[in-house]
């Protein structure tokens, strides 16, 4: 029970890298924590330094009002959890393992006689309870109001509602900002290190344009609302004529051409389909499929 006094007592269950880490914060925050994983070894660390370790998943959901449950991927959270919804009845499950949307929604379906909140977990581990941490949450509003002080333990806590497919949905997608960045680097790194170029050299002005670049991103999410991609800065045709140099520079240096090659292929299906003279917002009906 969670009284204004007593500290919210918390199971986390699956002590794989993450999990390790959000036992390890609960703890320091002073939650009595409970842990429970598969390969019971895991929980040796964490035991030292004061949580309970449950034999079975049972016992480790009957020992917290909020249950923690952070694994591999969906079907290990069924196989694990899936047979303990009598013991989950009146307590709040939130599940930190990624997954898509619909998977979210169904675990929410099944979650008929207790609070569920699904969660995505936008930091590493080493990160975890820093104040750049941020988790994302949707589904069971009056859990996450209930756990919110609980949850900000690990991180920021930002909640999308009641949808719960919401939180697996911009985990996805900012995971897809983070690698269509980072292979736009790394194949930087290439370019340049084809030339002798160290990538700690390329580095901060990487990191300056990318400050830039974030600018881009507020103003074209504006023109993306309101339906209309005027070429403020540079025409879609301007940027095409820029995006043949790097496909022409990667060929030259002998490093791969399919990134700057896709990238090209995207602007040249944008303009065929009419969209000369647009900003490069205009690119959205590309990914819309509709150019
Ligand atoms: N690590 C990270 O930086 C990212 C950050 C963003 C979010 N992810 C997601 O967190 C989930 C867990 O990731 P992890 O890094 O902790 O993963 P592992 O270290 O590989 O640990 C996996 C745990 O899952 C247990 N497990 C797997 N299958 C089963 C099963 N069928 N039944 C019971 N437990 C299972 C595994 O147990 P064991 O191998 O130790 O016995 C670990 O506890 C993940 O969704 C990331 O995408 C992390």
């Amino acid at each position: 029970p969670v009284t204004d006094d007593a500290p919210v007592t918390v199971t986390v269950i699956g002590l794989g890298l993450m999990g390790q880490a959000l036992a390890t914060a609960f703890l320091k925050a002073g939650h009595p924590t409970t842990v429970w994983n598969r390969t019971p070894a895991k929980a040796e660390d964490l035991a030292a330094r004061g949580a309970a370790v449950a034999p079975t998943v049972g016992e480790a959901v009957l020992a917290s009002s909020l249950i923690v449950v952070c694994l591999s991927d969906s079907a290990a959270v069924h196989d694990t959890v899936g047979p303990h919804r009598a013991e989950l009845a009146g307590r709040t499950l939130v599940n930190l393992t990624s997954g898509t949307s619909d998977e979210a929604r169904e675990t929410a379906a099944w979650a008929t006689d207790f609070a569920y909140l699904d969660g995505a977990i936008m930091a590493i581990p080493e990160v975890i309870s820093r104040p750049e941490a941020f988790l994302l949450f949707s589904g069971a509003p009056e859990a996450f109001e209930r756990h919110e002080e609980t949850l900000k333990t690990l991180g920021n806590a930002v909640f999308f509602g009641e949808d719960p497919g919401l939180a697996s949905l911009y985990d996805v997608a900012l995971l897809g900002v983070m690698w269509g960045t980072l292979n736009a680097f790394l194949h930087g790194a290439a370019l340049l290190g084809a030339a002798k170029v160290d990538a700690s050299a390329f580095a901060p002005f990487a990191n300056q344009w990318l400050s830039s670049v974030t600018g881009f991103v507020s103003a074209y999410a504006e023109q993306i609302d309101r339906g209309a991609y005027p070429a403020e800065d540079a025409a879609l045709e301007t940027h095409l004529a820029t995006m043949k140099y790097l496909v022409r520079e990667s060929a030259a240096a002998g490093i791969d051409t399919d990134w700057p090659a896709r990238i090209q292929a995207l602007a040249e299906r944008a303009i065929e389909a009419g969209h000369t003279g647009a900003g490069y917002a205009g690119l959205i009906e590309v990914f819309r499929g509709q150019a």
